[in-house]
């Protein structure tokens, strides 16, 4: 496969004004005919010929202006068709046929659980119709769906229903009009035996939406959460990016097999039955909490994406990174900002940080690819968001606003690129931004070498930052980025913010300061006593940042920082220098001697009043395995599964009573809801659970038993159940595991969830459980959420994934092999693991390029062979 170069952009010579479209639906041979209103482009050479994408259809008629195209006229091979001379305006229409049965790839058009459904972003409508698949042709669709009365009684697609009927032989139509141009990825159709829930939305300006959730008939009760969410998300849009909805109806369909998390497509959104489906008994706080960010998510698309859409796909974070941006703000108004943030660092430094880092590390903006779906990643989409955020900083909220106001009236309807973005930004705020452009063009992770002094004499601190990129593949030179670092002083006697005054400027207890040089030294003047730099505040630039802080330094900063994300800072800096030690020590064959002042520090945490429950949650979290991974040099999987393991049970053990007063304090009998107060409140309690159960004493038991059985909701149910499967006692894994699995056996995600509980246990016999889960009834290949539940979760098991024998790595490649034929997107996915095989030692890092090269001999997809030749190259 030969890759795609951003520097090889060509506007389209041909546009598409009008699709019309109809499909008559059939699971082995589904007739789709197309008729497309074309015009040259004025600026297109009068001889350009037309490019139509198409793959794996079966052309059976091709009319130019109504006239059969001669077989000379045209050429057409696996890529498409070319059509040498076409005059500057006419009418093509097509009629192919395709099978939506053998559809695995889940591109395209294709059946989930019976139904008819479509993903197209990135290039999945080239598999349903001959097209020029590409983001900035934008045409009005007029689509016609015929289906079966009986098997298909709902036919939906984007826009508004028009016009239906019956006909002959059992069959049904229905005919949808949407009125906005769009790109053909934001096409979908379903068409199913459906049932729906409906709701309804008055605009700001007074108009009245009718919204629609579509779900199978047995989930109608688990779309309230759903719904809701939606609800609050288009008012929040109203509110504060003054965005309206657009058409009279807004869907969502629940389907159960789906590559990603959701689809914005116009009006008709479909979702991952995982992404839409909540009830209190069978998903977590969390699923409650990803739902609503993802429908936000999905319904924010609408104007960044739908009506403002990517020129081309090296764009992508155009709309992605803008949008998450989007979701990441609008739920943490909504619920409480500072978990929100911390848990997306938290994610963010684990994630995008391990993909910076590896062969796959590429820009925001990436500057080639071979299959765009590669492309779906962290750092088009988290990193994106954190660019986004970085600029709303820099230029306040107001002119960001006004950027946004701005960005969207010019470009309605259009699609455009990243600088098109930036530019309505420093023209709404008379910034020059075009240092902060280095953003989107260089890969890798910044990092900020800092180091301060106070000198008592002249009451000043100097701040000296000095920042560094590392090489990431095909860029080895980088440049300085312009960082924006917020920080305070926080004086070490008075435990206060001290006020700062730089360059003679008063700046309050809380600044920003720009690094944009190489080298920056700041000096603060007036600084009444020594301080402790509070750095990087909220997270201000997603880079790496390194200060000598000591024990004490963090200590203090953990109860001291008026930052409320810095103290978590503080409490996950302290325990890493902790298990720091304790790796050194473990690889040493030293004996591990635990940090008391990591005790304390917890101690005086558990004692204090809680002003919120959930950042405290957040901070009695120790890093996880991954996180810790990511800050070593040469990744120790034992040592690192050890050490944590280590200061698990030293503070369960020293901290016994204190958790346990917490646990009884927030155990509660209020009905569920998922309310930031009862979410913080079972986080809470979660937490102190998972410590009591480090050291397992029958009182410890006795309390997760307790909450296992009581079964109030799948939270605690949840926790409690993986705490029993995780524990050394295989008494207590085995009958819970059974009786959750039997009384679930009729829900695919609860199952899902019981999947990944027993293979994400550190016990040795987990890579057999997974050999023997994969012949379980409720486990497919085929469905992407069985996949993630139980080889994803797998692969995230470090100590059995990284087994000495190499044998989590073969049966990874084994089922990538296999995926490959059937679904390559999710096979290049699963395959990430063994692509970071230069973290490891050499005996693993042997192992894992074995695999890979075992992988390399295969027959590939275009995903997965871009992916293995980075990782090998
Ligand atoms: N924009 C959507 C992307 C997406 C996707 C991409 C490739 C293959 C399958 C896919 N399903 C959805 C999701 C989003 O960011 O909103
Ligand atoms: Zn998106």
């Amino acid at each position: 496969p030969q890759p795609v170069h951003l520097s090889d952009y060509q506007p389209p010579a041909y546009r598409v004004t009008h699709t019309e479209l109809t499909f008559d639906l059939d699971p082995a041979s589904t007739r789709v005919e197309a008729r497309l209103t074309i015009e040259r482009h004025p600026e297109a050479a009068p001889n350009a010929p037309l490019f139509l994408n198409g793959e794996q259809l079966t052309l059976e008629s091709l009319l130019l202006d109504d006239e059969p195209l001669a077989e000379s006229a045209y050429q057409h091979d696996d890529k498409g068709l070319t059509v040498a001379n076409v005059p500057a305006a006419f009418t093509l229409a097509t009629r192919v046929r395709l099978a939506p049965e053998e559809n695995t790839a889940l591109e395209g058009l294709y059946q989930s659980s019976g139904m008819f459904c479509t993903q197209c972003e990135a290039e999945g409508f080239r598999r349903i119709t001959f097209y020029p698949d590409r983001p900035d042709v934008m045409a009005v669709f007029r689509v016609t769906v015929i289906g079966d009365a009986t098997r298909e009684p709902v036919l939906l697609a984007n826009g508004n229903p028009v016009e239906r009927g019956e006909l002959e032989g059992g069959r049904h139509f229905v005919t949808w009009e949407d009125p906005h141009p769009k790109p053909a990825y934001l096409f979908a159709l379903v068409a199913g035996d459906l049932a729906c829930v409906e709701d309804h939305f008055t605009t700001m300006n007074g108009r009245e939406v009718t919204l629609q959730i579509w779900v199978e008939e047995e989930n109608l009760g688990k779309t309230d959460h759903a719904m809701a969410s939606l609800k609050r998300a288009m008012r929040w849009d109203e509110d504060s990016y003054g965005r309206e909805y657009d058409l009279d109806r807004f869907m969502i369909v629940a389907v159960n097999d789906f590559n990603m998390g959701a689809m914005e497509n116009k009006g008709l959104n479909i979702f991952n039955s995982a992404a839409v489906l909540t009830h209190p008994d069978t998903a977590t706080d969390a699923a409650f909490q990803q739902v609503e960010g993802i429908v936000a998510h999905e319904y924010f698309h609408n104007w960044s994406g739908n009506r403002v859409t990517c020129r081309d796909w090296f764009q992508l974070s155009l709309k992605e990174g803008f949008t998450v941006f989007r979701d990441q703000s609008f739920s943490a108004d909504t619920n409480s900002a500072p978990v929100k943030r911390i848990q997306d660092v938290a994610f963010f430094r684990t994630a995008q940080f391990a993909e910076d880092a590896g062969p796959t590390a590429h820009s925001i903006r990436p500057e080639h690819y071979i299959e765009i779906t590669n492309f779906y990643t962290l750092t088009i989409y988290e990193k994106g968001a954190e660019v986004v955020r970085m600029l709303k900083n820099l230029v306040g909220w107001e002119a960001f606003r006004r950027g946004s106001d701005l960005y969207f009236e010019r470009f309605d309807g259009q699609a455009v690129t990243i600088e098109d973005f930036v530019g309505c930004m420093a023209e709404a705020s008379q910034q020059d931004l075009t240092q902060f452009m280095r953003w989107y063009h260089q890969a890798g992770t910044p990092e900020i070498d800092a180091h301060g002094e106070y000198d008592y004499v002249n009451a000043e601190y100097r701040l000296t930052l000095r920042q560094r990129t590392p090489m990431t593949p095909g860029q080895t030179h980088k440049q300085p980025l312009h960082i924006p670092v917020r920080m305070g002083l926080v004086g070490t006697k008075s435990g206060h913010d001290l006020t700062l005054t730089l360059d003679g400027e008063k700046r309050g207890k809380d600044t920003v300061i720009h690094l944009r040089e190489a080298e920056q030294t700041f000096v603060f003047t007036d600084v009444a006593e020594a301080p402790t730099p509070s750095l990087l505040r909220n997270f201000s630039a997603p880079v790496k940042l390194h200060f000598p802080y000591s024990r004490e330094d963090l200590a203090f900063l953990l109860t001291e920082d008026s930052d409320g994300f810095n103290r978590w800072e503080a409490s996950q800096r302290l325990a890493m220098l902790a298990l720091n030690d304790l790796i050194a020590a473990h690889r040493n064959g030293v004996e591990k001697v635990m940090d008391t002042r990591v005790i304390d520090a917890y101690r005086a945490l558990l004692t204090a009043p809680v002003n919120d429950k959930a950042v405290l949650a957040e901070m009695l979290k120790l890093p996880s395995e991954a996180c810790i991974a990511e800050s070593q040099p040469l990744v120790d999987v034992d040592a690192i599964h050890a050490a944590r393991e280590f200061v698990r049970q030293s503070l369960g053990f020293a901290l016994r009573d204190e958790f346990m007063a917490v646990y009884t304090a927030n155990v509660s009998s209020k009905a569920y809801a998922p309310t930031p107060e009862q979410i913080g409140q079972r986080s809470l309690k979660s937490v102190a659970l998972a410590y009591l159960m480090a050291v397992e004493d029958e009182e410890a038991i006795e309390r997760c038993q307790a909450q296992f059985d009581a079964g109030h909701n799948m939270t605690d149910v949840r926790q409690a159940l993986t705490l029993l499967v995780h524990s050394s006692r295989d008494e207590l894994a085995a009958p819970a595991l059974k009786a959750f699995g039997e009384k679930w056996a009729h829900d695919s995600l609860v199952m899902d969830q019981w999947f990944s509980i027993q293979v994400s246990r550190p016990q040795e016999d987990v890579l057999e459980r997974v050999k023997y889960l994969m012949q379980h009834p409720a486990f497919s290949l085929k469905n992407p959420n069985k996949v993630r539940a139980l080889l994803g979760a797998f692969a995230q098991n470090r100590v059995n994934f990284h087994r000495l024998d190499g044998a989590g790595y073969a049966l990874l490649a084994d089922a990538v092999i296999e995926l490959n034929r059937l679904n390559p997107e999710i096979a290049a996915r699963l395959m990430t693991p063994l692509t970071r095989w230069r973290r490891f030692d050499d005996a693993r890092q042997a192992l894992m390029q074995a695999e890979l090269e075992r992988i390399k001999q295969e027959p590939l997809s275009a995903n997965v062979y871009e992916l293995v030749e980075k990782a090998l190259a």
